[in-house]
């Protein structure tokens, strides 16, 4: 595929309700939609990064500069055969992991759209519905918090996943667990806690989580393999899982019992499927997380979480929870079953809507040779 031009959109999106973490709030969510063009055919993806450093070193604005003066250069103008080949033409740049599965993102959709072939065939997905779940941010009050569980609970999602920080920890678990006893619960803590924070965990043992994602700092995997072998409760790793030397890390260690795979943190899909190859040969089930993508990246992420190894519900609702309006068609809608629908047409197998992209659009900049 000769890559004939390029064009990036950074965006903003209102989210239809504030998420917020241990660490950061957010209400407008931007993201910089990465554009490929070749033999008239157009492929998306969605870079990830936020507005601040705070779930990751990567920020719109890092994204924006490694893309442009940097990762688009070794691709425009260039014939490219496959991911692999786009990461191997990225190879020089260290880190930057959100931009480049942005860039990667891009081309699977093309060349899903050149050669008739669905991401999911491609990343060789097997399940025609994926099971999804919802994140809660940190609410106004205990009480905020249990009327938004009922109302999700009522809307058909299965898998409730809230936010915990020192001081909104094992008391709101408490009283979730006392109106819902059966409710699958689980509970991502953002690296907010230290190994100082154990009496907590262990007092958490105690109310069936179906695991603890990300209690400890972001970068580290030495004292989560402390901790896990002081619990009962799973413990999932998140922000500390960037490639695939981390996964096989946190794996001999012994860090965590299941990982959360979102294919933009460990740069791209490419490296998401090896990880879950690798986690699926070690009997370690992966689910996928989310980033509050627009309908291209939740595409992308839909297509992945169908493989096989994806064993719990995951990060993946239904558009409405995100946007008034998505910016693709068909939007993301929850089925009664409480899934999701893998898109089967070419590539993402989702319209992006011009005119949504254009309102959302704040700038913009076409690459030509
Ligand atoms: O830690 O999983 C996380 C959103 C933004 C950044 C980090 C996280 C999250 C979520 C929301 O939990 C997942 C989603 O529904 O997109
Ligand atoms: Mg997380």
């Amino acid at each position: 595929m000769l890559i004939e031009s390029v064009e990036l959109r950074q965006i903003e999106m209102e989210l239809v309700e504030p998420f917020e973490t241990s660490g950061w709030r957010e209400t407008l969510r931007p993201a910089i939609i990465v554009i490929l063009n070749s033999r008239g055919k157009m492929g998306y993806g969605e870079c990830v990064a936020g507005a601040g450093p705070w779930y990751s070193s990567e920020t719109v604005g890092t994204a924006w500069h490694v893309l442009t003066d940097f990762a688009i250069p070794l691709v425009l103008g260039k014939e490219v055969v496959n991911a692999e080949d786009v990461q191997t033409k990225l190879k020089s740049i260290r880190g930057h992991n959100m931009a480049k599965a942005a860039l990667e993102a891009a081309l699977w959709d093309l060349q899903g759209k050149l050669q008739n072939q669905s991401l999911q065939q491609m990343l060789g997905g097997t399940k025609s519905k994926i099971d999804s779940g919802i994140s809660i941010g940190i609410q106004k009050s205990p009480a905020e918090l249990l009327s938004v569980i009922k109302k999700r609970v009522e809307q058909g999602y299965r898998r409730i996943k809230i936010k915990i920080k020192p001081g909104w920890d094992l008391e709101i678990v408490k009283q979730i667990r006392k109106e819902f006893p059966d409710l699958a619960l689980m509970a991502d803590a953002n690296a907010a806690y230290t190994p100082n924070d154990l009496k907590i965990f262990k007092e958490l043992d105690a109310f069936n989580l179906l695991m603890i994602e990300q209690p400890l700092d972001y970068d580290d995997i030495v004292e989560h393999a402390k901790l896990q072998k002081q619990l009962k409760t799973p413990i999932c790793l998140d922000e500390s899982i960037k490639s695939l030397e981390d996964a096989r890390a946190a794996l001999e260690l012994g860090a965590c019992k299941i990982i959360n795979i979102k294919p933009a943190r460990v740069g791209g899909l490419w490296n998401a499927r090896k990880i879950h190859d690798l986690c699926q040969a070690n009997q370690i089930p992966v689910w996928c997380g989310g980033m509050l993508e627009t309908g291209i990246g939740r595409a992308a992420n839909v297509a992945m979480a169908s493989l096989p190894n994806y064993k719990f519900p995951n990060d993946l609702s239904a558009s409405s929870r995100y946007w008034k309006q998505d910016i693709i068609d068909p939007e993301f809608v929850l089925n009664s079953d409480a899934t999701l629908t893998v898109p089967t047409g070419p590539g993402l197998g989702v319209t992006v809507i011009p005119e949504r992209l254009d309102r959302f659009t704040r700038r913009e900049q076409k690459f030509q040779k």
